[in-house]
């Protein structure tokens, strides 16, 4: 394509509240533009990296057998009634009313629509298994969109949905699913790391993995072994328990001093008390007060480390768990945060293992400005609820293998696979005749791929201070040829020369034969990232070029064939 032909407005700044690099550099390269908050349209250059991205999604879900569709966007809420979701998204799902005041959802995932789809079309176990997928828009009214494409409010998906007559099968399909993302984003030039994670709002029956692509601006945390292949979502990941609890029921009470009450005054923080008692934050029981489906739960913590409130929602088995607000605990527990303690603690206890192994702690005394010192678990509060509800921390020692320490990275979920088991097919009534005649629910699984926050997590990871540098396979186009001073009839015709030789090897070229100062070619070319670049200038009468890689230093002179031999090497055996 000719640049004096092509939509692609540069912007020589960033907009202020353009904070992440990927969403500066995308802007100012004219790839998208923002029509409100969360909402984009692709240019030109955005639109063919997209389509890129789909293709490669596309061979590599037809490669695992995954069958493409396409279903609405617009979803009736008699559906979401029936899975029982309507109630559990607030203003998070988007609902329109048609002319007959009918109510939709604008779809933000497709679990309804399919399980209903399956259930009215496939009735003997003999049809399945059958993986649908589709590459479509989903909504979801995020309250802080940000990011650009990273967390938008209307956004392109990869979802696939699998049905299967048994666990084995479901596992077949979760799978060959796993390996596929796995090619895909290999393909698309992304680093990424497959971590064990939380299923979270949808359910499901276990196993479920992340694919985080590493970035600065990535909102997840993932925590890898030092040493292993353990990896897994802060959220998720476990603490290995160092040590046995030191409940011994025969100890001498001289052993351990009895708690004694000590005047704390407006010592409400872990910082402040460990000030004020010249004490490390890991000599501290913090007692935190959660909100679990409405019901005040104490979970003692570590001064050292922090809650995982998804740890503890998983031991509850509630479906919403939150920090308790002031008047909650104040209600709970007659005492003012700070100073609330485990001791003839009224309320449920969870207690973390790393406090059932202190062996005195501080705690609060349940009263105003005081807390008790020698507090000691086991003889002073029941150790009853004892496990792992704390986040993982930096350098704690993994716990797969025994030498490793964790690691914490940002970073971006661009993928997200699960397994629903029957969730869906039984609130939906999606049942199959089984080989004995019985009906049973398809076993489900479901897989997810930000499409457009793969453009996003593309460009946070691969840039620098001059712009973009899109990997080849995803790059809007593949080779940026330059002309100098297209006035200089030299330049210009050995440029149109080559420019037809790569068109005819099907090359992907974007000439800039615009009449602007080199300065300005160059600027714009370093925006747009296109992998590699021919230079037509003053070497041209020798029918000499200069051949550059964006992202790598140097430059080289070559004769055409030269060149276009150099760049054949780039398509050898690539996509
Ligand atoms: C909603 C809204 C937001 C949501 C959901 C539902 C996330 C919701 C989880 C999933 C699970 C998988 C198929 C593809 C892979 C991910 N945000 N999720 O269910 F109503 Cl407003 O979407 N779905």
């Amino acid at each position: 394509m000719k640049q004096s032909h092509l939509f692609a407005p540069t912007l020589r700044e960033a907009p202020s509240d353009a904070e992440a690099v990927s969403h500066q550099w995308m802007l100012r390269a004219g790839f998208i533009r923002q029509l409100a908050s969360g909402i984009y349209s692709y240019l030109p250059l955005g639109w063919r990296v997209l389509r890129k991205v789909e293709r490669i999604i596309r061979e590599e879900m037809d490669r695992a057998g995954a069958q493409e569709m396409l279903m609405p966007a617009l979803q009736p809420s008699e559906l979401w009634k029936e899975s029982g979701r309507y109630d559990a998204y607030g203003p998070e799902l988007i609902r329109v009313n048609d002319r007959h005041a009918r109510e939709f959802a604008l779809g933000p995932t497709h679990e309804e629509v399919v399980t209903a789809l399956i259930r009215d079309e496939i009735a003997s176990y003999r049809k399945l298994p059958v993986t649908l997928y589709q590459i479509q828009t989903k909504f979801r009214d995020e309250k802080r969109p940000r990011y650009g494409l990273l967390r938008g409010r209307e956004f392109l998906m990869k979802d696939a949905y699998s049905f299967d007559a048994s666990r084995e099968g479901l596992d077949a399909s979760y799978w060959r699913m796993y390996e596929a993302y796995r090619r895909i984003f290999q393909r698309c030039g992304l680093n990424v790391r497959a971590v064990e994670a939380d299923a979270g709002a949808i359910g499901g029956e276990g196993g479920t993995h992340e694919f985080m692509a590493l970035a600065e601006f990535g909102e997840d945390t993932v925590v890898t072994c030092s040493r292993c292949d353990y990896s897994a979502n802060l959220e998720k990941a476990e603490v290995r328990a160092s040590g046995e609890p030191v409940v011994d029921t025969a100890e001498t009470p001289a052993a351990y001093p009895a708690m004694e009450k000590i005047h704390t005054p407006g010592a409400r923080t872990i910082e402040q008390l460990a000030e004020m008692l010249r004490i490390e934050p890991r000599d501290i029981i913090k007692t935190i007060v959660v909100s679990a489906d409405g019901q005040p739960v104490a979970v003692l913590i570590r001064g050292d480390h922090e809650v995982n409130e998804i740890k503890v929602k998983q031991q509850l088995g509630a479906a919403q768990v939150e920090m308790a607000d002031a008047e909650t605990v104040v209600r709970a527990t007659g005492t003012p945060i700070g100073f609330v303690g485990p001791v003839d603690m009224g309320i449920p206890l969870l207690i973390d293992q790393a406090v059932a192994r202190m062996s005195s702690g501080i705690a609060g005394a349940n009263e105003t400005d005081f807390h008790f010192r020698n507090v000691r678990p086991g003889r002073d509060f029941p150790l009853q609820v004892a496990g792992d509800y704390r986040q993982a921390a930096l350098h704690d020692p993994c716990p797969r293998c025994t030498e490793g320490t964790l690691q914490f990275h940002r970073g971006i979920e661009v993928g997200h696979v699960f397994k629903l088991g029957t969730k869906y097919s039984e609130k939906l009534g999606a049942v199959v005749q089984n080989a004995s005649g019985q009906a049973e629910p398809v076993i489900m699984g479901c897989y997810g791929i930000g499409v457009s926050r793969i453009l996003s997590a593309a460009a946070e990871q691969h840039h620098d201070e001059n712009g973009l540098i899109w990997p080849m396979a995803i790059a809007p186009f593949q080779v940026h040829l330059i002309v100098v001073s297209v006035k200089d009839e030299t330049q210009s015709e050995f440029a149109n020369r080559l420019y037809r030789a790569l068109a005819d090897r099907g090359i992907e070229v974007l000439m800039d034969d615009r009449e602007e100062r080199p300065g300005v070619k160059f600027k714009d070319a370093d925006l747009f990232g296109i992998p590699l670049r021919l230079v037509v200038g003053k070497h041209a009468g020798e029918g000499l070029v200069e051949f550059k890689e964006r992202g790598r230093e140097g430059k080289t002179v070559l004769t055409a064939e030269e060149a276009m031999d150099r760049i054949a090497r780039f398509f050898l055996f690539s996509d």
